[in-house]
């Protein structure tokens, strides 16, 4: 049975792959599991009612598997995982949840309008903590091979880097060097380049929530 996926369009290009990072990480799970499937772009603007009969919450990705349509990409990577075990994107449980605070204080960061609320130190404290992981670990989370962190993340260490540098001229610091080096090497796997939304998309999707 073959395997659907719906994600998100851009806004605006109802051809054109969209800005959503869980999206991107559903669909560099199927990549890196070398999983034949058929994509579905969505317009998150218009929504019809059989997307929300298969979509409670109304948001993409949501993946088909056998017959059944799946949403959420934590439950998506999970039911890949255990129906194509191999190659294995497991993650060994210590190393699960690195990371897992960046995108919530890049989201804060970028929003906020007072340059001494906290938001760009909590931020980099954030990135201090995988920069020492990633030295002692890495190169990515789990060591030698990518693994379903590493997919989780990528996506949402690329919209920090265009968001971040469009609206604030912020870059990681070159003092995070296995930050510098985990991005590059994520951004520049065959499956990121097959799945990234283009950088005027992320952009776009950005400025309404910054300038709200
Ligand atoms: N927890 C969900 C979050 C998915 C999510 O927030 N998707 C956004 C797009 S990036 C969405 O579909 N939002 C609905 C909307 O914009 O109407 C997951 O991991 O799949």
């Amino acid at each position: 049975m073959a395997l659907e996926i719906c994600v998100k369009a851009a806004v605006g290009a109802p051809n054109v792959l969209g800005d959503c990072p869980f999206s991107q990480r559903a669909l560099l799970t199927l990549e890196e599991k070398k999983l034949s499937y058929k994509r579905h772009l969505f317009d998150l603007s218009n929504k019809p009612q059989w997307f929300l009969e298969i979509s409670p919450e109304g948001k993409v990705p949501v993946l088909k598997l056998d017959d059944k349509w799946v949403a959420d990409s934590d439950v998506i990577v999970g039911l890949l995982e255990e129906k194509y075990p191999e190659p294995s994107l497991k993650t060994p449980p210590e190393f699960s949840s690195v990371g897992s605070n960046i995108f919530s204080s890049f989201v804060k960061f970028l929003k906020s309008k007072d340059a001494n609320d906290g938001t760009e130190k909590a931020l980099l404290e954030e990135l201090v903590a995988l920069d020492d992981h990633l030295k002692a670990h890495g190169p990515f989370v789990a060591g030698e091979r990518v693994t379903a962190v590493d997919l989780s993340l990528a996506p949402k260490l690329y919209h920090l880097e265009i968001a971040l540098g469009h609206f604030k001229k912020w870059t990681v610091p070159e003092s995070l060097s296995h930050v510098r080096n985990y991005m590059k090497a994520l951004f520049a796997r065959e499956s990121f380049e097959k799945t990234k939304a283009a950088k005027e998309h992320v952009i776009a999707g950005w400025e309404p929530k910054v300038n709200a």
